[in-house]
């Protein structure tokens, strides 16, 4: 116990990211970081301590998402920073606002293991580096860190030398105004009347209509909106992949357009001659690099309308707008249409088919992935949160029409494989009373799989479905459509169930699918964590990867 009263630095940190309103921060300590950790923890802020600084961030950044709010990690000076470069640039391109407080090496020393130039290391990814080097001025960073990650919605890294930190305050006696209550509040944007003439006047003279939402569209509570448009003009509704199920009880909805649009999605997306993207980016994954709807026109709604997006032409009408008044306007200004596009029996289509179609040979004692998420999606209750992570069965995990977008959680910017875990940590602690899974590969899993002890540790509601295809399946996949050797891509089937038991969690493997309704009934029951590893055939080729490699084996022709 420290017996002079005097508050040293890092106790008015500590208190002005708890004035921040920060309830919940992932953690890994070092000299740099832990004074200060220690006392935001007496500020009756909740820690969640991981094993990988990756993981602070990562589960920091689906804490943002679930929240709608700035999520924070901590991790210490120089190793503790470098190990934040691959989670950084993903929370860049995701616009999620993220405060992490870093030490730096300590000023006063004249050479120091752990120091590195760590600015350019963090701003390279695109995030923001605060270093902080005037102890008086501190909390008033903190706050303008804080302002910026809200406002730019963009990770902000402070840095603080250690020595620093320890040092006697001697700033003023009372913190700054936090950030929130200087942040302007504006209103939703309207449109412009004549913007909305053009585009109802475009609309009218479509005959095939796909309205297509994205997250600004979810965030501006949009969705309803979109449905009456889509109703009104009969037109079909589409999602991009992080706002899928933004209209999952719309019959005439198509699913995700991307890379992991099902089917019959395919085909309608093909006929559209008018697509309307509403509060999305037109990333090059949403419309296939334009490929999915060759004939469309494409509307843009969104308050930062876009010509071009990721070097390709995307939309040459626009209509700039909050989502939700820009759709509404729209409505009201087109004409109902009796002759529709969209019927019962294309509903019916919509509902009945298969994601994919394609028949594979199964080997005996394997799973057919799409089989997996089949029963999934027909058993798991529908008020679980669920994550979906990476890799060749993201597309399988991703084909579940009947999962609302708030309970579906996917952050796939800077494509990297090892979130999964990290991800559904981050909705675990922002939903503690709510079950969570997530769907994760075998190679993913295992990169950040130091962290089951984390949630057995925090006791964390998180059930892992593991689809292990005891390989890297993008990359096994690609090779052999090249005709290429497979290694480095094949492993065989490590026991997951074995490795749970390890971190004292429950771990099942399933070979079969036939008691799985049994268990999840059982497991809702009494919820908490554990792994179900199903063994899975590595033959079963999903859709993007035979359209991208069409030279594929002649079994996926
Ligand atoms: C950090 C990182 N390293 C490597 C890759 C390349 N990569 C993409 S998918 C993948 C395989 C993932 O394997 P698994 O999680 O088992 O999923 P699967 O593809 O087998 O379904 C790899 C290695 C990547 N995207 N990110
Ligand atoms: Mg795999």
């Amino acid at each position: 116990m420290k017996t002079d009263t005097k508050p040293r630095v890092y106790d008015v940190l500590a208190q002005a990211f708890a004035q921040e309103g920060v309830r919940t921060c992932f953690a890994l300590l070092g000299d740099a970081n832990m004074n200060w950790a220690a006392r935001l923890a007496e500020q009756g802020c909740r820690m969640i301590y991981v094993r990988h600084e990756h993981c602070a961030l990562a589960s920091a950044m689906a804490y943002a998402r679930k929240q709608g709010d700035v999520g924070v990690a901590t991790v210490t000076c120089g190793p503790g920073v470098t190990q934040l470069i691959t989670a950084l640039p993903a929370a860049v391109r995701a616009h999620l606002p993220v405060v992490v407080f870093a030490g730096e090496a300590p000023l006063k020393s004249g050479w120091y293991n752990q120091e590195i130039d760590q600015a350019p290391l963090v701003t390279a990814t695109g995030a923001a580096y605060h270093r902080l080097h005037m102890p008086e001025r501190m909390p008033v960073a903190v706050r303008d860190a804080f302002l910026q990650a809200r406002r730019e919605r963009r990770p902000v890294v402070i840095g603080i030398p250690f020595d620093l930190q320890a040092r006697p305050w001697e700033g003023p006696a009372s913190l700054p105004k936090p950030s929130r209550e200087l942040l302007p509040r504006p209103s939703p944007i309207p449109p412009h009347p004549d913007d909305v003439a053009n585009a109802a006047k475009l609309i009218a003279d479509a005959e095939r209509v796909v309205v297509l939402a994205g997250l600004g569209a979810v965030e501006a509570g949009a969705g309803a909106a979109c449905k009456a448009l889509a109703a009104k003009t009969g037109a079909l509704l589409s999602t991009t992949l992080p706002a899928r199920g933004l209209f999952h009880d719309d019959p005439y909805c198509l699913g995700i357009s991307g890379s992991f649009t099902p089917e019959v999605g395919l085909e309608y997306l093909k006929e559209a001659d008018l697509v309307i993207g509403v509060g999305c980016s037109l990333a090059y994954h949403a419309g296939g690099g334009g490929q999915l709807w060759p004939k469309a026109k494409m509307l843009h709604v969104d308050i930062d309308p876009l010509a071009v997006s990721q070097g390709q032409e995307v939309a040459r009408q626009h209509l700039r707008a909050d989502a939700r008044l820009g759709v509404e306007a729209l409505t009201a200004a087109v004409p109902a249409r009796d002759r529709k596009w969209r019927t019962d029996a294309m509903a019916a289509r919509i509902r009945d088919s298969k994601p994919d179609s394609h028949v594979f040979e199964i080997e005996p004692g394997l799973l057919d992935p799409r089989e997996v998420v089949a029963v999934l999606e027909k058993h798991l209750p529908r008020e679980w949160e669920m994550v979906n992570s990476s890799g060749h069965c993201s597309w399988f995990f991703a084909q579940m029409p009947s999962r609302a977008q708030d309970k579906f959680l996917t952050i796939r910017e800077f494509g990297a494989i090892g979130n999964g875990i990290s991800f559904a940590m981050g909705v675990a602690a922002a939903r503690p009373e709510r079950q969570v899974v997530l769907f994760d590969g075998d190679g993913s899993l295992m990169m950040h799989v130091q962290e089951l002890e984390t949630i057995k540790r925090h006791r964390l509601n998180i059930l892992i479905v593991v689809m292990n295809d005891g390989a890297y399946g993008s990359e096994l996949h690609k090779l052999r459509s090249e005709g290429m050797p497979e290694d480095g891509s094949v492993f065989g089937y490590c026991d997951f169930a074995a490795i749970a038991r390890g971190f004292g969690l429950p771990g099942k493997t399933f070979k079969s699918l036939a008691e799985l309704p049994k268990l999840v009934s059982e497991f809702a029951g009494s919820g908490g964590a554990a792994i179900w590893d199903f063994h899975v055939s590595p033959s079963v080729v999903s859709p993007t990867i035979r359209r991208a490699h069409p030279q594929n084996r002649k079994s996926q022709a």
